[in-house]
């Protein structure tokens, strides 16, 4: 059987093999540019309230995701998506939520990365609802939580746990 040494590729061959579709896929799936902090959070709604968060990452130029996920209304998704963070690349996890804002602790429960709750202020009760229910976890499942709509505060703590 003819055999050739993988080591004597000619100039065509190369070409040939750099533009075989395997080759091309296997490289879309290195992710080089891969996010360090996901930013999620419980609606929608609570995008201008984080939008801060993301500015201080984007001015230390440390890479980040935002995600719109509940504890609540979507806990298999926001499950799978603390369960493969660390897989994925990420290193923190900023959790904001308003309300009965569980996101934090469900995140913290979900993940070994550290965990950042941004309680988030709504109609009602001025935000001590999402703060106490953020900040009272129990032993053992840790989230370093920042004030009410406290997202900058979330972004530079991110910062300085990536480059502690
Ligand atoms: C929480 O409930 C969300 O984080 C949001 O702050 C609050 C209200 O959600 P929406 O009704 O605005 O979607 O889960």
């Amino acid at each position: 059987m003819e055999t050739t040494d993988p080591d004597e590729t000619t100039p065509d061959a190369e070409l040939a093999l750099a533009s075989m579709p395997a080759v091309e896929e296997a490289f879309e799936e290195i992710e080089v540019d891969e996010p360090h902090v996901g930013i999620i959070m419980g609606s929608k709604n609570d995008k201008p309230k984080l939008q801060p968060a993301g500015a201080a990452l984007e001015q230390a130029g440390i890479r980040y995701e935002v995600r719109v996920l509940s504890a609540h209304r979507a806990p298999d998704a926001t499950r799978d998506y603390c369960v493969n963070a660390r897989m994925r690349g990420l290193r923190v996890i900023i959790a904001g939520a308003g309300m009965s804002a569980a996101l934090p602790g469900f995140a913290a429960a979900h993940t070994d990365l550290p965990v950042i709750g941004v309680p988030i202020s709504g109609k009602n009760l001025g935000g001590l609802d999402a703060l106490l229910s953020a900040v009272q976890m129990p032993p053992g499942v840790p989230v370093a939580c920042v004030a009410v709509d406290g997202a900058k505060n979330a972004g530079l703590l991110a910062v300085r746990i990536i480059n502690a």
